[in-house]
């Protein structure tokens, strides 16, 4: 190591941890581990590597240290974030670019001079007293066209802990390799008050784009502290358009058809909207539930879950809906609990199905039934984004391919959002670009209010990945479209909506019809079903249907239900049209001229069927 790197981290580093980060032979390595010690100025550095004993290790640091509480069940425990540190923060969330660069009017920036001045101004000398932890993960497989080095440094062991479950350890594989080209991020939890962090409003995520490397500090949610998740997402995105291949916030799973056939479908939908449960869908085996790579090997869409465990949101998991996730949270094994409710030893959370107590420790501390906050807003008993952390190793349904280093073939690519009134439950587009364009990049979302019968309001949310999106909107959705090209099988694109109500608020669709909606699509890709051309997509004919209900379900599907989940309603369409092509022409600055014609084609089929037949048209009239 060159002596200018060895000087910094002199007695703050033992030879065995020396000898750990000289065994990558990468001098990149070791001038981000010195420039970080130099920085933040720990007390001592621990580097950790794929070793149970390392794991071990974190597991036992972050109890020692008060990030995480130990459960009453063996395994388990429980980390609580700042009060106001509940979610991922976009507005904090920034690219330093450089003053030339321009990445479209979508994305929250700022120049690069002046980001680094302020977030490693917040940086320095965050670590004093602290241990600063330099773990290796590898994105993807390891030994795959799809492996991504990272390099995460942290003062948080609930960040590394939480990081070995949901990540593939890259210790050997960077050594291996000798180094190489890695994502780099640095966290620091920041000045802590009890547990938590102090200063939520010097919270930065920074975004070094010219460098791959991600910046966090003054925050501890995972979102915003753990590099791997949506950091390491959105450097992928850069990555990924400059080399020709596609980082979408998607699931993967394996839906199993007749004759033993396993068929792979990859799902956008966004935050709170059913990914993680239709990835869980019983009966069916998961990939991966966030984040995928897709690549096209050998001429065929391939793709894999980039992470190896679930950081998943808690609300609503039932024994009776969910009932693998709920044995995992429920049995002795390893699980990080976040932000719910404690009382003697035992997790709670909203809409567990269970009654929870009218007292104990919860995100904003000793909690109690009305318990105010400043701005004199009631605190729920567990924060609506509470989290449960586990590996997918567990899971009585992972598929057996999850490890594939070639990805698993991609055969279906869905788009979900929340949408009270519009889309029909399920439907498939008419090719390829016109699902990438009127599923992907017209999907919305609604965010949901506590006060029944108000109208959500539709975000939107292209591919359900704009949060994260690195480059210029208009160009991410030519690289989706392009990704078809010289593809043998090119994957068919369909769009679910899980979120239908009647007037009254009433749900049109069951919470498990979704076991039914995947096996149609699963038909679809061989050809077993055949569907009715209607003016947004391909609809489900009725008989196959009731059918499918039959055998997945074992629940009776009328015609009356058919009729009203599927029928055409013509006004809600071309009012969602009239929403997205005015931010199409508006707000993104460089919308491909498809984008406007394909839409401006799904105008003229809504309108043309509306001059004969009205504004709402039953599948049976089409
Ligand atoms: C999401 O919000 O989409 C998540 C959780 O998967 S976070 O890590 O916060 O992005
Ligand atoms: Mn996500």
């Amino acid at each position: 190591m060159d002596q200018q790197y060895a000087a910094v981290l002199a007695g703050k580093l033992d030879a065995e941890g020396l000898a750990r980060l000289e065994a990558i032979q990468d001098p990149s390595l070791f001038a981000f581990v010195a420039d970080a010690a130099d920085l933040c100025r720990p007390a001592a550095i621990r580097v950790i590597t794929d070793a149970e004993a390392d794991r071990d290790y974190i597991r036992c640091r972050a109890v020692e240290n008060g990030e995480e509480i130990a459960l009453v069940a063996p395994g388990h425990t429980a980390h609580f974030d700042g009060y106001q540190d509940q979610g991922r923060d976009k507005e904090v969330t920034r690219y330093m670019v450089p003053s030339d660069a321009n990445l479209g009017p979508n994305l929250n920036c700022i120049e690069r001079g002046q980001g680094l001045a302020e977030v490693r101004g917040f940086l320095a000398g965050s670590m004093q007293g602290r241990t600063m932890y330099v773990a290796f993960f590898c994105l993807g497989p390891a030994g795959s066209p799809f492996s991504l080095s990272c390099v995460q440094i942290t003062d948080s062991a609930y960040v590394v802990h939480s990081e070995h479950l949901l990540y593939r350890s890259g210790y050997e594989q960077l050594k291996r390799a000798g180094g190489g080209a890695f994502f780099r991020f640095l966290h620091s939890a920041g000045r802590l008050v009890g547990n938590v962090s102090a200063e939520p409003d010097k919270k930065r995520i920074y975004i070094d784009i010219l460098e791959d490397m991600v910046y966090s500090v003054n925050t501890q949610y995972g979102g915003n502290s753990m590099g791997l998740k949506k950091l390491a997402l959105r450097l992928a995105i850069r990555k990924a358009d400059r080399e020709n291949w596609l980082a979408e916030h998607m699931f993967v799973m394996g839906v199993h058809g007749p004759k033993k056939r396993v068929t792979y479908f990859a799902g956008a939908f966004p935050s709170a909207c059913g990914k993680t449960s239709t990835a869980m869908i019983p009966g069916e085996t998961i990939v991966g539930d966030d984040i995928a790579y897709f690549r096209r090997l050998g001429g065929e869409a391939r793709c894999v879950n980039v992470e190896a465990g679930i950081f998943g949101i808690i609300q609503d998991v039932k024994e009776k809906d969910d009932p693998v996730i709920w044995k995992i949270l429920t049995a002795p094994g390893e699980v990080i609990f976040s932000n719910v409710l404690i009382k003697g030893g035992r997790p709670y959370w909203l809409g567990m199905g269970q009654e929870v107590p009218k007292e104990g420790v919860n995100f904003s501390g000793q909690w109690h039934e009305g318990k105010i906050d400043k701005q004199g807003v009631e605190i729920p008993p567990a924060h609506k984004n509470a989290r449960y952390t586990i590996a997918l190793k567990n899971l009585q349904n992972l598929d057996p391919r999850f490890n594939d280093p070639q990805g698993v073939p991609v055969c279906g690519i869905i788009y979900g959002g929340r949408d009270s009134d519009t889309s029909v439950p399920v439907q498939q587009s008419f090719d390829w670009t016109h699902g990438i364009i009127a599923m992907g990049a017209t999907l919305e979302s609604e965010t949901t209010f506590a006060t029944i019968g108000t109208e959500g309001v539709r975000v939107f949310c292209p591919m359900s990945n704009l949060d994260f999106l690195a480059i210029p909107l208009g160009r991410y959705i030519s690289n989706n479209l392009n990704f078809a090209e010289g593809l043998k099988e090119v994957p068919l694109v369909f769009a679910v909506n899980y979120f239908q109500r009647r007037k009254d608020g009433s749900w049109v669709t069951g919470m498990r019809d979704k076991a039914v909606w995947i096996k149609w699509m699963e038909l679809r890709v061989h050809g077993e079903a055949e569907a009715i051309h209607g003016p947004t997509g391909n609809l489900p004919l009725y008989e196959d249907l009731k059918k499918l209900f039959k055998k997945v379900l074992a629940k009776a599907y009328t015609e009356e239900q058919y009729l009203e989940q599927f029928t055409i309603r013509i006004r809600e369409n071309l009012a969602k049209l009239d929403r997205i092509e005015t931010i199409y022409r508006q707000d993104v600055s460089d919308t491909p001229p498809i984008v406007l014609e394909t839409l401006s084609a799904q105008r003229d089929r809504l309108q043309l069927l509306r001059a004969s037949k009205g504004d709402y048209v039953s599948p049976l009239d089409l």
